[in-house]
């Protein structure tokens, strides 16, 4: 537990959230047309908040819109443009000089761009002829399976079930996405242990939840609505446990930015118990936690563990039991970085709650035990029956706004055989069936030469990804590079010998096709399927949807072969996609008229109702070694985290108002006590050098700030850190990179 800290006196949220709203809303667009774009977020007949995946209340008040998703939606709106003459000006090495933040202020991608085979600029070419050539570049490929189907998770439902389908129908199932790099952990360890990958609890459960835990997961900045549904839950007398390695702002008080009379008090405070665990020591902390639980059955045997849930619903509860029982104390605090009373203070919130949900990101899931840190949260769950009844249940929060649903309609790289047997069905043709490479698995085949197109729905890939240089290097390795995208990024000039821009409409923007006006539809971290539908005018006549693009690429790449799919009526009518989807995709029966009301639909999963769709069917408990998290004298464990002024890998300004950091993304977060014991200073420059198997990776010249962090761990910026992250370095089981930890040692900078 922390000290008092005067810097969490002031409250996340409040006059700041809404002045910074404002301020850069009407900067970017002018005051009127920023009130027309903020007011129509996530309203029922609005399109959905590109800012995050965290569901809406049913009762929208006209500014339901938080900080984020209000940057979010006035980055797509804004009035700057990259035309022709821009990439005339502009070489493509001239760009590469350019940071990541001025490629993305530059404005809104115009029209198909193609860069030749040789040349140093993106030139011009009409749609036609984009499509054309990308087809000749995929069919000269010696097999399917040299290409690749990245996809960001913006993507709507419909366009992401089309792009799997175009994938399939080419003949791979080479579809990595952004959900390899970030919830695979989730969702590889919950289909494990209760039979789906994904959360149980709704939004409702937040309103009767009696304790919240809250793991390595920074609402304040990265899911600012959800912070209301936290001050609610304080308010109503619920208990919030943060488990995390820094003291985040958002988690310890909160003043809600619609209630102004909050602004000017100090804000409700949000947790009542922070755990300030060290990077990478979660297993070992709610091993802890759970060692008192059962501490605490035993003092009052019967009365503090759920036994019928236990004996009926679950398997594996002795192994596991005795597995806890042989932990000693000292392991485990060492391991965790926290006292054995903090561990048994949690366990006393956890056992007098008798409804807790538990939220995570990721700073659970990004490790080399991603999926056994999901998996030691389900079993702290299990002992008291928290999953499948109301106000309790696992809730692992989800990045991109679509990035749940792309998985459901199809996007992954290992589709089950049931799915893949009613997609031949209804398109008549051969699904191939050999797993696919994941976002790992695409960036070591392109290094090694096994795969040369990479085609990316979204998303910035060479940046997003673990070992900046490799996969920047794997991608000019490239026969050819397409990207559909709304906003200039490094993706774009990291090359393929041919490489293609082709410009799409935004998720804010009316989308009219042949049929007339469409709407898409996505699906929340919840489960909740709703309409999306863009109300702003498209940023230029030329841009497509990305419904239309997949559509068009399918059609001028398979020509009539593979799927028997009506590729131009799909894009000129989406609810003929829907109904493709409702016959495909189970829970989707009556799609159209289901996802036409207003709130749209729940998708069923029988772990919501306790039936677990595992083997045996019952829950499962899982045993897991305590975490190494150690590290070589002098060195440190590093986790990379989002600021607060950026989107993934889209920086919209230099500040992390919340953690007090400014003007400079370049720095790396160390203990006062570890800076004094490196006899360095804040404001030192220090050259940061991972280490992994032997192999080393250096950047130079990182700022120190000194942070409340426990010993031994340190923390940069994603993406300025990424370089550090070795590719071959991921997580057991989900091949999830290790972002969140990685062993490094520092220098002073020359
Ligand atoms: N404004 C904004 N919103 C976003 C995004 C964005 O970039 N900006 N990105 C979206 C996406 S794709 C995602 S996935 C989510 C990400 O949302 P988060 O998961 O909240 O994002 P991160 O900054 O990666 O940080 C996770 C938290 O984990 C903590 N942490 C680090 N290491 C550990 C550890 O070992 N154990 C524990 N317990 N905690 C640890 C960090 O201190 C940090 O508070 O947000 C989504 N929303
Ligand atoms: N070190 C480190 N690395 C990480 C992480 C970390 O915590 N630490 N987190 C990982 C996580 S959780 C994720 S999800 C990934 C994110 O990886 P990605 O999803 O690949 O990256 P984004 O930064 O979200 O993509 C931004 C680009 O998407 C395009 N774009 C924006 N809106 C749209 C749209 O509506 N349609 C289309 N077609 N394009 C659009 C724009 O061109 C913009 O430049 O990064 C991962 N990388
Ligand atoms: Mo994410």
């Amino acid at each position: 537990m922390s000290r008092d800290d005067p810097a969490d006196r002031a409250a996340a949220g409040g006059l700041g959230a809404v002045a910074s709203t404002l301020v850069r809303s009407a900067r970017d667009l002018g005051v009127v047309r920023s009130l027309e774009v903020l007011s129509t977020v996530n309203q029922t007949r609005g399109f959905d908040c590109p800012g995050c995946a965290w569901p809406d209340p049913d009762v929208r008040a006209a500014t339901e819109f938080c900080e984020n998703g209000a940057k979010a939606v006035a980055h797509e709106a804004t009035p700057k443009r990259v035309t022709a003459d821009f990439f005339a000006d502009w070489s493509i090495s001239a760009l590469r000089e350019q940071s990541d933040y001025w490629l993305e202020q530059q404005g809104r991608l115009t029209e198909p761009m193609r860069r030749a085979p040789g040349s140093d600029h993106y030139e011009p070419v009409s749609w036609d002829e984009a499509f054309a050539g990308i087809a000749r570049g995929l069919r000269a490929l010696d097999s399917p399976d040299e290409a690749l189907f990245y996809t960001s998770g913006r993507t709507s439902n419909e366009a992401a079930f089309l792009y799997q389908l175009f994938a399939r129908g080419f003949g791979t199932n080479n579809l990595p996405d952004c959900s390899n790099l970030c919830h695979e952990s989730s969702g590889v360890g919950l289909g494990e242990v209760i039979g789906v990958g994904k959360g149980t609890v709704s939004l409702e459960d937040f309103e009767i939840a009696d304790a919240i835990f809250v793991i390595g997961q920074n609402p304040g900045t990265n899911h600012p609505r959800m912070l209301s549904a936290l001050q609610a839950a304080k308010r109503r007398g619920a208990r919030i446990v943060a488990i995390n390695p820094l003291r985040e702002r958002g988690l310890v008080r909160f003043a809600h930015p619609q209630e102004p009379l909050s602004w000017l008090g100090r804000g409700t405070e949000i947790a009542d118990l922070y755990l300030q665990v060290r990077v990478g020591g979660d297993v070992a902390l709610l091993q802890g936690i759970a060692k008192a639980v059962l501490e605490a059955e035993a003092r009052r045997p019967g009365r503090v563990l759920d036994h019928a849930f236990l004996a009926g619903r679950t398997t594996g509860f002795e192994a596991w039991r005795a597995h806890v029982a042989e932990q000693g104390w000292e392991g485990l605090e060492t391991a965790s970085g926290v006292d054995r009373g903090v561990m048994r203070a949690a366990a006393a919130e956890y056992v007098a709650a008798d409804r807790v949900i538990a939220c995570w990101a990721m700073g659970i899931t990004q490790h080399r035990n991603g999926v056994a840190n999901v998996q030691e949260i389900v079993n702290l769950l299990l002992l008291r029956g928290n999953i499948g009844v109301p106000g309790a249940g696992p809730c692992p929060v989800r990045g991109h706004s679509n990035v749940q649903g792309d998985r459901t309609v199809g996007i992954t790289e290992k589709p089950a055989a049931a799915f893949l047997d009613r997609l031949d069905r209804e398109f008549a043709f051969a699904a191939p069936r050999d797993a696919g490479l994941d976002a790992v698995g695409a960036i070591c085949a392109m290094r090694d030469g096994h795969a040369k197109a990479f085609v990316g729905l979204g998303g910035n890939f060479a940046v997003a990804s673990p070992d900046s240089e490799v996969t920047a290097q794997a991608l000019a390795r490239c026969d050819l590079t397409v990207q559909i995208s709304t906003k200039l990024n490094r993706s774009h000039l990291c090359c393929g010998r041919e490489a293609w821009i082709l410009p799409c409409l935004g998720r804010t923007e009316r989308d009219v096709q042949a049929s007339g006006p469409q709407f898409v539809t996505v699906e929340n971290s919840m489960s909740v399927v709703h309409r999306s539908e863009g109300r702003l005018d498209p940023a230029a006549g030329s841009l497509r949807s990305e419904v239309a693009i997949v559509a068009g690429l399918a059609e001028a790449v398979l020509g009539g072969d593979g799927p028997a799919a009506p590729w131009s009526l799909f894009a000129s009518d989406y609810a003929r996609i829907r109904d493709a989807i409702s016959r495909v995709v189970p829970g989707f029966d009556d799609y159209e008229a289901r996802v036409r009301k207003p709130g749209g639909f729940v998708l069923h999963s029988g772990a919501r109702q306790r039936r677990f769709e595992t083997p045996d069917g019952r829950a499962r408990f899982t045993v897991h070694p305590l975490p190494e998290t150690g590290v070589a004298p002098g060195r440190f464990r590093l986790t990379t985290i989002r600021s607060h002024d950026q989107f993934n890998t889209t920086i919209y300004g230099h500040d992390d108002r919340y953690r007090g950091i400014a003007g400079d993304r370049r720095v790396l977060l160390l203990g006062a006590r570890d800076l004094e014991e490196v006899g360095m200073r804040a404001g030192d420059r220090v050259d940061v050098t991972s280490h992994h198997e032997g192999e080393t990776r250096t950047l130079r010249g990182f700022r120190l700030v000194e942070y409340d962090l426990p010993r031994g761990c340190a923390a940069a910026y994603f993406p300025e850190a990424n370089a550090l992250v070795p590719v071959d370095s991921f997580a057991e089981g989900s091949r999830t990179p290790t972002y969140k930890s990685v062993e490094v040692s520092l220098a002073a900078s020359a």
